[in-house]
């Protein structure tokens, strides 16, 4: 009553009772109320982007509510934690994802439209979040989405990008390169936390103190910048549970570089100082090749540090002894871009915290898992040893003294093998003296997993071969999986409420399983009717966006025929425009009467190539040449017609996928480690034309040949046919159509000269000649299934019905029970 004291909580429960509520007047209120105080417009006028601000803060007040309960209940129930560190996330947009997971979507739609606005042109106002390249960046985006869903305690962390992944501007068919200055109207998604902040350090020297083992050294850096961390909540679909993907930025500190203060040359100092954040500035644009640069490293060093610093933190506030460590901590290695973790969780250990050198080993052993997504050896990432010993001589130090008693315990092992040991060993003597970060990683995980089944062969049989034999029981495989949230819920909406309704359920979206139970609908009519429609709408979708960009009119009766990916000669984007041409010239010889039979095409390619990959460039520019030519001849009309649709990233592809008819896998065999774009375009009913390589061949298991059109060398006859060289017989076809290239019927011969010279007389190795012919009468055979499009609608929802194994959740689901020993931890409702 009036005049007693009350505590405290009463005061906070009585000014605050419970949850932002999602009646449609009340979701009203709070975007006006963030259009008014947040982004500082009037409520009488603001635009549409103005709009999404707004509403992108009232779903992020909601992603915060839960995230503080989620992460309340894991302070206190303690479970063991996976914390999953990666140097890419390819997360796109928030706003539909978000709102679709916190099951408000519709309540969303409804309060806007009141206020005149739509969810969807608002959703598309937000940038791309383009953390990231290519496959390994999205599966990370999809393995948290699916780590939240599942309720699995989770931990995301990398470095907060400044600029994403540059952005792909076409100028007469050439790529080039444009900054992305995504975070300059604010990020809403993103939580600074100015107080969860660590120093990171570099350079300096370790000094000869306390040299004995059990209590490490002293490493004097010379460098200090400062980690500040900014949260990213993801939620969980159907829980309360939203997990953290937790970004680093650098910013200058007070520690860095303290003589500089004393000089008096205030400027220059200040202006050191703020290089600081270069190190968090920018993405290295190339997806798998490493070239040994120092920023680089610092990146990698930044963001693994700081996140050790906090794993330790959270752990130290409630435990007591490192020897509990394993059972509550996973340490996540996605790739050996994050491995300077092993050394510096070990330099923690001894350095810092004293526990001597093997009861830290011992920890170490049964934190790490790691997961490797490379197929070649220069995928291999290598740091030059003169490098990492002036940015980080402890590390340095303390890698070669794992490497040091690995090796001696080696040659009790396997004697004194020293070829064996040269290839297992860390260090890599050599033109340049390098460490194997493939090699420490392997060492220090208690599981080492490949991305899909023939990946994971090639691993224990060819790349990691010694390993194996050493600890067979390491070696496992995931395979990949993408997040039916986003690739069907969010970017397919129609679809998504056609399965709903055959299946009679939503629980698909959790439980991808009830996917399967379209199979038995597979052959009725009205559904094929109701496909087709969405399909359609898809494609009316897609056809809109092609014309707005690049004044093309395309049929909607053709098959639209899609290749999206990084490009890349193993993923032998040529091939296709190769066969594109023979399509172009077999039409441009036909008479009246077969050109009747054609199946009108629209040819979709779109992807970034590495600002450096000269190559992929040129087959960029081959593209747009071909183009050119063929949607300007009049005698083709609606017969063929080619696209490239440029700066493909997360959002383009929600727009892409679902329109397409058909889509293009065709990396030589054995050159995939898994691919992922196959399982996103399955799950929108797409039909595959695809190799035999990575993940389709577990798609062949779930799909069945007879509704795919598959091609191409298998991955056991790639070298036998690599070793004809000149020798291997090509197809006539296959020289005509160079030949066309070659002698300029598509313009700049000069410039397309050394593609063709790449294909041909023995250096063709990607196998373009040896796999056309068969490449040419997969493509005929899809001709054909389209003419029959009773047919082809059914190998379409057996291609949904079966995508089932290719969910993240599954995924994760593996990971959590096979590598992580992890159980989920739901925040109660
Ligand atoms: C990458 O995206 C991949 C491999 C790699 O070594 C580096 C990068 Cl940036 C891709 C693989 O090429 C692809 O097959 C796989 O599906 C994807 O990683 C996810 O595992």
């Amino acid at each position: 009553s009036f005049g007693e004291k009350k505590s405290k909580v009463e005061r906070i429960f009585e000014l605050m009772d419970g949850f932002l509520k999602n009646d449609p007047t009340s979701l009203q209120n709070d975007i006006l109320h963030h259009v008014e105080y947040t982004v500082a417009r009037s409520r009488f006028s603001f635009d549409d982007f103005e709009a999404y601000q707004a509403l992108a803060h009232s779903v992020r007040d909601r992603l915060i509510e839960r995230w503080h309960d989620t992460q309340m209940h894991f302070k206190r129930k303690d479970p063991k934690r996976i914390y999953f560190l990666s140097l890419e996330f390819l997360m796109g947009r928030s706003l539909s994802n978000s709102v679709i997971n916190l099951g408000i979507r519709d309540q969303f739609a409804d309060a806007l439209s009141q206020l005149g606005f739509e969810l969807e042109v608002l959703a598309e106002q937000e940038g791309d979040a383009a953390l990231g390249n290519g496959g390994l960046a999205r599966l990370s985006a999809c393995q948290m989405d699916s780590l939240a869903t599942l309720d699995y305690p989770a931990v995301g962390y990398d470095y907060a990008n400044q600029y994403g992944l540059f952005r792909q501007v076409i100028l007469d068919g050439f790529q080039h390169e444009h900054l992305d200055f995504w975070l300059n109207f604010g990020n809403p998604w993103e939580i600074e936390r100015v107080h969860v902040t660590y120093p990171v350090k570099f350079y300096g020297t370790v000094t000869d103190e306390l040299l004995n083992e059990e209590n490490g050294k002293v490493w004097v850096p010379k460098r200090t910048v400062e980690a500040v961390a900014y949260d990213n909540p993801i939620p969980g679909y159907g829980t309360r549970n939203t997990i953290n993907l937790r970004l680093w930025a650098a910013k200058p500190s007070d520690q860095h570089n303290m003589e500089s203060y004393n000089t008096g040359d205030y400027i220059n100092a200040v202006v050191e100082r703020q290089r600081a954040e270069n190190i968090s500035s920018i993405l290295y644009p190339d997806d798998r090749s490493y070239q040994g640069k120092e920023l680089r490293l610092k990146q990698q060093y930044f963001f693994v540090s700081a996140s050790v610093q906090d794993i330790i933190r959270r752990f130290k506030d409630a435990h007591s002894t490192f020897d509990d460590f394993p059972e509550k901590v996973a340490l996540h290695l996605n790739d050996t871009h994050p491995s300077l973790a092993i050394a510096e969780v070990m330099r923690v250990l001894v350095d810092e915290e004293h526990l001597g050198w093997n009861r830290a080993w011992n920890i170490i052993c049964n934190v790490f898992t790691f997961t490797t997504h490379t197929v070649s050896p220069e995928g291999l990432e290598k740091i030059p040893v003169d490098l990492l010993g002036s940015l980080l001589p402890r590390h340095l130090q303390i890698i070669y003294d794992i490497n040091f008693k690995f090796v001696e315990e080696l040659k009790k092992r396997i004697g004194l093998d020293y070829n064996r040991l040269a290839r297992m060993s860390i260090v890599e003597e050599g033109a340049v003296k390098s460490i194997q970060m493939a090699n420490l990683s392997i060492l220090c995980s208690h599981t080492v997993n490949g991305v899909s089944r023939v990946h994971s062969k090639l691993l224990t049989t060819k790349l990691f071969k010694d390993f194996y034999e050493l600890w067979p029981e390491k070696f496992q495989y995931k395979t990949n999986g993408v997040t039916q949230r986003r690739w069907i819920v969010v970017s397919n909406p129609s679809l998504c409420a056609l399965i709903s309704k055959w299946l009679g359920t939503e629980d698909w979206i959790r439980d991808i399983d009830h996917l399967i139970g379209l199979r038995e609908h597979a052959a009725n009519g009205e559904l094929h009717q109701e496909w087709k429609m969405v399909k359609k709408v898809n494609k009316i979708r897609l056809a809109e966006y092609i014309e707005a960009m690049s004044g093309l009119k395309v049929s909607l009766d053709a098959m639209f025929d899609v290749q999206t990916k990084r490009i890349h000669e193993y993923k032998r984007q040529l091939l296709n425009i190769l066969g594109i041409i023979h399509r172009y010239d077999c039409i441009k010889n036909m008479d009246k009467n077969d050109r009747i039979k054609v199946v009108p095409r629209v040819c979709i390619i779109g992807g970034k190539a590495a600002p450096g990959y000269e190559t992929a460039k040129k087959i960029i520019k081959l593209c747009h040449a071909v183009a050119e030519k063929i949607n300007n001849d009049s005698d083709i009309g609606d017969l063929l017609k080619l696209v490239f649709i440029p700066d493909y990233n997360v959002s383009v592809a929600e727009l892409v996928i679902p329109g397409a008819d058909i889509s293009q896998h065709l990396s030589t065999a054995g050159h995939e480690a898994s691919g992922t774009g196959s399982m996103k375009f399955l799950m929108n009913g797409c039909l595959l034309l695809a190799t035999v390589d990575g993940s389709t061949v577990e798609i062949i298991e779930e799909i069945g040949e007879d509704n795919m059109f598959l091609f191409g060398a298998k991955v056991h006859e790639v070298s036998a046919l690599r070793e004809k060289g000149p020798a291997l017989k090509v197809p006539l076809q296959f020289s005509r159509v160079v030949r066309m290239v070659r002698d300029g019927y598509f313009g700049f011969k000069d410039y397309f000269k050394s593609l063709c010279d790449n294909i041909e007389g023995g250096q063709d190795y990607y196998l373009l000649g040896a796999d056309f012919t068969s490449y040419l009468e997969a493509q005929a055979a899809a001709d054909k299934a389209y003419v029959d499009q009773e047919r082809w609608t059914e190998m379409s929802i057996l291609s949904t019905a079966g995508s089932g194994r290719f969910s993240s959740d599954r995924t994760v689901e593996e990971y959590a029970q096979k590598t992580w020993g992890i159980q989920p931890c739901r925040c109660p409702f």
